[in-house]
């Protein structure tokens, strides 16, 4: 294990203060009202019933370059874990609030997502022009079929999306606040891929920002003062960028999102069990990061991940306990079995050697 510099000391806890004014001066996503109301009714119905409830975030967060967004920076995610994830949870018996990236892969539909394999190629022309399935993909096909409609059945599923980095965040916050009532029945198993750095509103264009000045309302003007400085332009050739103007580059400033997981685990979900990921590429520093993400947050467990090696092996970091690696034969891992198709294991694709169980987190 790689030890505690000075320089790595973290900074102070978020204070009430700094939390309210970011979700002041980040709007929240329009349909915020919508999904609290949705999330709250579906929380009190399997409160009433004594159920365990899981929260899975999933999928990858965006930080708009722009407030009518065309252009924005993405997170890596497919949702591929925190879809996995969902379907076991759901077959180990908890009630899943399931909030994810608009578009990113949702439990059962992820079996036929476009990316992988495309639903139309397991169906063909019945001899009476109906669509049925294809003989040898039935079996599957109506296993997840059964199993999809029984958690919408039966209630046990609700799938709210989001988009950007502020969206999460507000959606979060509000959601984690609802669970509170659930006391230690409420985990949350915090999958989505958060970006770490954000434009602030203030420093947000409102409109496209513009990569010549065509439609500059004081062209002339500009062209005049521009024509003069083309000839006398910038050119930063002490670095090995392109010699591109600097006039013509767009410079992105971005400011660290705030970390919001100790005021998550102190003051919006106290009593809830947390578990959060970290994605690394260098394998050198993972079990280091989430071993310091632990002893900072204070939370239950950290599962890490690295992107090449992700979707058949983990490392399980909780709190007095040696790092558990979990691990699978890589021509498992990316099946796409279901739950009842593999031995359960709660880290999402993955299927452990030993099976795990939700409940002995
Ligand atoms: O969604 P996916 O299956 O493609 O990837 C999952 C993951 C790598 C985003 C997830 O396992 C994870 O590590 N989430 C936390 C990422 C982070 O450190 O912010």
């Amino acid at each position: 294990m790689i030890p505690h510099t000075p320089s790595e000391t973290p900074p102070p806890n978020l204070s009430a203060l700094a939390e309210d004014h970011y979700f002041s001066a980040n709007p929240p996503p329009k349909d915020l009202e919508k999904h609290i109301a949705l999330a709250k009714d579906f929380i009190d119905f399997h409160a009433a019933a004594g159920r365990r409830l899981v929260l899975v975030t999933s999928g990858g967060t965006t930080v708009p370059l722009e407030k009518q967004t065309v252009r924005f920076i993405d997170n890596f995610s497919a949702g591929t874990r925190g879809a996995t994830s969902a379907e076991y949870f759901l077959e180990a018996g908890y009630a899943v609030l399931f909030l994810h990236r608009q578009f990113s892969l949702l439990p059962f539909s992820r079996h036929y997502s476009h990316a992988t394999d495309c639903f139309l190629d397991f169906l063909r022309e019945g001899p009476d022009g109906s669509v049925i399935a294809r003989d040898e993909d039935a079996g599957k096909m109506l296993h997840v079929l059964r199993k999809y409609r029984e958690a919408r059945d039966k209630k046990m599923l609700l799938v709210l999306p989001f988009v950007s980095i502020s969206d999460y965040l507000h959606e979060l916050r509000s959601i984690t606040r609802l669970m509170r009532p659930l006391g230690p029945k409420a985990l949350l198993y915090l999958a989505a891929a958060v970006s770490d750095f954000f434009v602030p509103p203030e420093r947000m264009s409102e409109h496209k920002i513009q990569s010549t000045d065509a439609a500059d309302s004081v062209l002339q003007a500009k062209k005049k003062v521009a024509a003069a400085t083309e000839e006398e332009e910038t050119f930063d050739n002490f670095d090995s960028s392109p010699k591109v103007p600097r006039s013509k580059r767009l410079v992105v400033d971005l400011d660290p999102v705030p970390k919001f997981l100790k005021n998550l685990v102190e003051g919006w979900s106290p009593e809830g069990m947390i578990v959060s990921f970290k994605l690394e590429t260098d394998p050198a520093i993972l079990v280091h990061k989430a071993r310091y993400s632990l002893d900072r947050y204070q939370h239950h467990l950290v599962i890490g991940n690295l992107l090449a090696t992700r979707k058949w092996e983990v490392v399980f970091v909780s709190p007095g306990n040696p790092d558990k690696w979990i691990r699978v034969p890589r021509n498992k891992a990316l099946t796409g079995a279901s739950p009842s198709t593999a031995s359960p294991a709660l880290a999402a694709e993955t299927q452990s050697d030993e099976p795990l169980d939700p409940k002995s987190l």
